[in-house]
């Protein structure tokens, strides 16, 4: 069976109404401007497969929704001189919603820092606590001013179910912690690979504020927002070579493709 590469508009705009409201319902300020086509991240053209049963059905995809309300470079008042190292700092500000079963895929940022607050539900978070030294993901630890390993987790659980095809980029994320409202801030550092989930059987998404330095990730809406010495930069590295290149723009199909779907 070939399996769907869109969202209709239908589908796509519900689920992040739904999104929205549990967000705005957890007083995250949520305003119109925030809400837009880049707002789903729908990781690989695989994971369009999730619409099939829907966001409900709690099967392992990797897919979530971001709505940010700061990404500030912060470069305003800085001398000259700091310019190229101002891209390891800046400010963020911005809410992750993960559907039961759901997933953000392995990654680092080579620039970015990041924390964590679960404002409703559980998180899955899935981590190396060392920066591994890998040439093609291009992460060294020579020279950095610390590399410290960062608090360790557990063991994972055995009942995680991960998206199909993709268990082998979950492998060297070896802790586990499951981190609830009221949790300490979790820190993940820059060039720390890391992923999360919603656990399958939640009864609601997990809502995760997320505080970072700067996002590097130009996207077809957030690019005009970028600084535009930094808009060749993509600081997100996903373990999948396929979602760096497909993470820009999502297919979403207006009316024709919902016909071709019922008929
Ligand atoms: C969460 O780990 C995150 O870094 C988001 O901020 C997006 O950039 C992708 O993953
Ligand atoms: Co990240």
């Amino acid at each position: 069976m070939t399996r769907r590469d869109y969202v209709t508009r239908r589908d796509y705009d519900g689920w992040i109404a739904e999104c929205a409201a549990l967000a705005t319902a957890c007083r995250y300020p949520i305003q119109d401007a925030m809400i837009n086509d880049s707002v789903g991240l729908i990781l690989g053209t695989s994971q369009y497969a999730a619409f099939e049963s829907g966001m409900w059905s709690r099967e392992p995809y990797e897919i979530f929704a971001i709505f940010e309300a700061i990404n500030e470079p912060a470069v305003q008042g800085l001398p000259q001189d700091a310019l190229p190292w101002a891209e390891f700092g800046g400010l963020c500000d911005k809410i992750m919603i993960v559907h039961p079963g759901k997933f953000c895929s392995p990654h680092l940022h080579p620039r970015k820092t990041e924390y964590y607050e679960v404002v409703l539900g559980e998180m899955d978070l899935f981590y190396a606590p060392e920066i591994i030294d890998d040439p093609e993901l291009g992460v060294s630890k020579d020279d950095l001013i610390t590399a410290y390993p960062i608090q360790p987790g557990l063991a994972w659980p055995d009942d995680i179910v991960l998206p199909e095809g993709r268990e082998k980029t979950y492998q060297h994320l070896t802790n586990y912690r499951r981190l609830k409202p009221g949790d300490p801030k979790f820190v993940m550092p820059r060039k720390h690979l890391h992923a999360f989930g919603c656990p399958k059987d939640a009864r609601t998404p997990v809502v995760i504020r997320e505080n970072s330095t700067y996002s590097h990730e130009p996207t077809e809406v957030g690019r005009e927002t970028l600084l535009e010495i930094w808009q060749h930069i993509h600081d997100n590295t996903f373990l999948l070579e396929e979602i760096n290149q497909g993470r820009l723009v999502n297919n979403i199909v207006e009316e024709q493709g919902r016909l071709e779907e019922v008929g």
